[in-house]
Parts: C-alpha cells; structure tokens; sequence
C-alpha cells in the first residue's frame, strides 16, 4: 500500500522541482511560489501570502526535518520520508492543504468552480486531463463546484501511506 503514496509525492517533486536540477531547493519553492500565485487573480492578498506563507513552511519543514546529509537540498530518497515518517510532515501538509483549497475559493462561498481549480492545478504543473479526471473524482455538484473541505481533505489523504484508490491516485500515470 505504501507503494502508491510513494508513486503520487514522486508526481509533486518532479512537479516542483521547478528548475530540473533533480533536487528541491529554496528556489525551487520561491518559483512554485510564484506561479501558483499568479494564477489565482480573484483572490484576496491575505489568501495569496497564506499561500506563499505555505510554501515557505513546506521547505522549512523538508530542509530541516527531512534533509538528512545537511546539504541543504532534498534528493528524492529524502522527500520519500513525508510518506514513510508522515508525522513529520503531518501540520505542513495540513497548511499547505487549506491555502492551496483557499486560494481556489476567490468569493469565499466554500465552493471551487473546475476552471479555477484547473488553472491552479494546471500552475502546480499536472496535466489537463489528469486535473479534469481528479475534479471528476471528487465528486463535483450539479453546477460543477466541489466543496473546499473535499480538497483539503483529497490533498491530506494524498500524502497519506495508508490511503489507496483515491481521487488524488488520478494524479499518477498518464502523464507524457
Ligand atoms: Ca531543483
Ligand atoms: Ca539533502
């Protein structure tokens, strides 16, 4: 079961391994940062820092908790340990979860309409298809809303080694 968690957080660090070096990096972070922000044009100020503020936690906790040689960069082998040890990643997820699901809901109804989210997925760097089939997954209403908890909670789970046939597994494969 383990397998899968691993294969869905392989996806999100070739994702934000934004300058193709192999390793994460600050800087990598800083321009993830950048992108996902600039896609969510609706937003408030107060939910775009929430959002870079997210980012700056997720690489605070990987160089100090999970950085093992001290280098001050993250191999893929030490990115594995947010699956294999998940409570150690467990608060920054959690963080990065609800600004991500926030910056996805500009007029605070608790609802995210599909183009916003596939413009937010689609900053992150999955596929179209990929997002439309996770969108799906999640189960949207009748006028093609999901609620923000149900990202949240697709998001916690995604990282999670115990959780198999998810909607996040719709992430994992497919990919040119
Ligand atoms: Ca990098
Ligand atoms: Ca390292």
């Amino acid at each position: 079961m383990q397998k899968n968690a691993l294969e869905r957080v392989s996806v999100v660090f070739a994702l934000f391994d934004r300058n193709g070096d192999g390793h994460l990096q600050a800087e990598d972070f800083e321009i993830m940062a950048d992108d996902v922000v600039a896609a969510a044009p609706r937003s408030s100020d107060g939910a775009k820092d929430a959002m870079r503020s997210a980012f700056e936690r997720y690489w605070s906790t990987l160089v100090t908790e999970l950085d093992t040689d001290r280098d001050g960069s993250i191999t893929f082998e030490e990115f594995a340990d947010c699956v294999l040890e998940p409570e150690r990643f467990h608060d920054t997820v959690g963080e990065f979860a609800e600004a991500l699901a926030a910056l996805g809901d500009p007029d605070g109804d608790g609802l995210v309409e599909r183009p916003v989210f596939l413009a937010l997925m689609t900053a992150i760097g999955f596929e179209q298809d990929a997002i439309h089939a996770l969108f799906d997954a999640f189960g949207p209403s009748e006028s093609d809303q999901i609620t923000v908890s149900t990202w949240v909670a697709g998001i916690k789970d995604y990282y999670s080694p115990t959780k198999t046939g998810i909607p996040g597994d719709q992430l994992v494969g497919g990919r040119a």
